[in-house]
């Protein structure tokens, strides 16, 4: 599912994850969140709800791109020290450093795997990687308008037609 009030999609991956174990089903539950919307606060009381009911079973990832909605996320609200906060929290950790790379994000699922805890994956991402027009926007490609023409050269670079 997608969500549009932070912090809700989270919570309701929590509320997957535990009936997944009380069924017994062998599914692992995945769920993204962003480093603004781990400015929320509803994103703690979950994470400390994840570990109280032991979640081995959810992988979270967080798309650590440094950018909110109106400035880089340390000039609204730091979420440092983002690791630290996640171990307190009951957490396993992976921090992967190229978040954009997939061979290195599919390592750190393996690495998930295993533990037994719930595991918050950070990864440091740049914001419209793969798309110059929307990396260079920065800031404002939050909510920026694509024309059909933008839409045509971000589907070229995706498919590496540059
Ligand atoms: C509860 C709530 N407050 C405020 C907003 C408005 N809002 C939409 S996106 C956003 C910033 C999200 O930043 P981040 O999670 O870092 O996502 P990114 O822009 O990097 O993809 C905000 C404040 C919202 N959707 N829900
Ligand atoms: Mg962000």
């Amino acid at each position: 599912m997608t969500t549009g009030s932070l912090g809700q999609g989270f919570s309701c991956a929590i509320g997957v994850a535990l009936a997944s174990k009380l069924r017994n089903d062998g599914a692992t539950i995945y769920t993204i969140i962003g480093d603004g919307e781990s400015q929320e606060g509803q994103i703690w009381e979950a994470a400390m709800f994840a570990a109280h009911q032991n979640l081995d079973n959810l992988i979270g990832f967080t798309d650590y791109n440094k950018l909110q909605l109106d400035d880089l996320v340390e000039n609204i609200c730091s979420v440092e020290p983002l690791a630290d906060k996640w171990k307190a929290f009951g957490w396993e950790v992976i921090e992967v450093a190229n978040g954009n790379d997939c061979n290195q994000v599919d390592e750190a699922i393996s690495s998930a795997k295993v533990l037994k805890k719930p595991v918050m994956v950070i990864l440091n991402t740049v914001k419209g990687r793969g798309i110059g027009f929307a990396e260079r926007a920065g800031i404002y490609n939050h909510s920026m308008p694509v024309t059909k023409e933008m839409l045509e050269e971000g589907l070229k670079e995706l498919r590496g037609e540059f």
